[in-house]
């Protein structure tokens, strides 16, 4: 594989997991950020979806962060999937699971008013609620092996810190397992280094532009 290029919004979350996942196997990648409020022409041209992340390799493009994952697992052994393909098949399902959480944040920062806020904490409690229950194994999602479903919850874990430490707002309260999960993904080196210096302050700015009730 010649060295990839991985195009990103220096905030989202699905191409940080790509992030991860390079930096976990330690594979050799250029990134490029893109603004998506006015993303560029050539990255219209080449993006099907107009959505990050894209990767290029060997002149070819790769979307949907979920397929971009398994194709660098494939051919990047050894795989961070469990060998036994039923559990291998329930890691998917989760990785699947983890997914509208994302957009439920991404709906908390925009929503106007506290109800609204409300509303999108209530279904994120629930999701959150069910995966704490299944999430019994220490210290990651399969025990000892770290694994792509541990990076599939990572960049939600970090968003959940940043609206406790900025807006007082805890969503991991009185949830242990997954309290103890987010504490040991948040401290690991790749997941450290999967976003850029700015991360936080960028998000801030998005909040206050959005007139989003966290900001008030
Ligand atoms: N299912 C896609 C979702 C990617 C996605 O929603 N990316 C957002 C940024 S975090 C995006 O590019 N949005 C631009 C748009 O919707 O036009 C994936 O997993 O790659």
């Amino acid at each position: 594989m010649a060295k990839p290029r991985l195009i990103s919004f220096k905030i989202c979350p699905f191409v940080q997991r790509s992030v991860i996942l390079l930096k976990e196997k330690n594979i050799d990648f250029d990134i490029a950020y893109i603004n998506l409020d006015e993303p560029p022409e050539w990255f219209l041209a080449l993006s099907p979806t107009g959505k990050v992340p894209v990767l290029e390799v060997d002149g070819k493009v790769l979307f949907e962060s979920a397929i971009i994952s398994e194709y660098l697992d494939e051919v990047n052994p050894p795989s961070l999937h469990p060998a036994d393909p039923l559990e291998k098949a329930q890691n998917r399902a989760w990785m699947e699971f983890t997914s509208p959480l994302y957009m439920a944040f991404f709906k908390l920062m925009m929503s106007k008013t506290k109800q609204a806020g409300a509303d999108v904490i209530l279904d994120a409690n629930k999701q959150l609620a069910t995966l704490d229950k299944i999430k019994v194994n220490a210290p990651w999602f399969n025990g000892d092996d770290f694994s792509m479903m541990d990076i599939s919850v990572a960049p939600l874990f970090m968003r959940l810190a940043f609206l406790k430490k900025h807006y007082n707002l805890d969503l991991l309260d009185e949830r242990e397992n997954l309290q103890a999960w987010s504490d040991k993904l948040l401290a690991r080196e790749s997941i450290v280094n999967s976003v850029v210096d700015e991360f936080e302050d960028i998000l801030l700015m998005r909040i206050k532009g959005a007139e989003s009730f966290l900001a008030s």
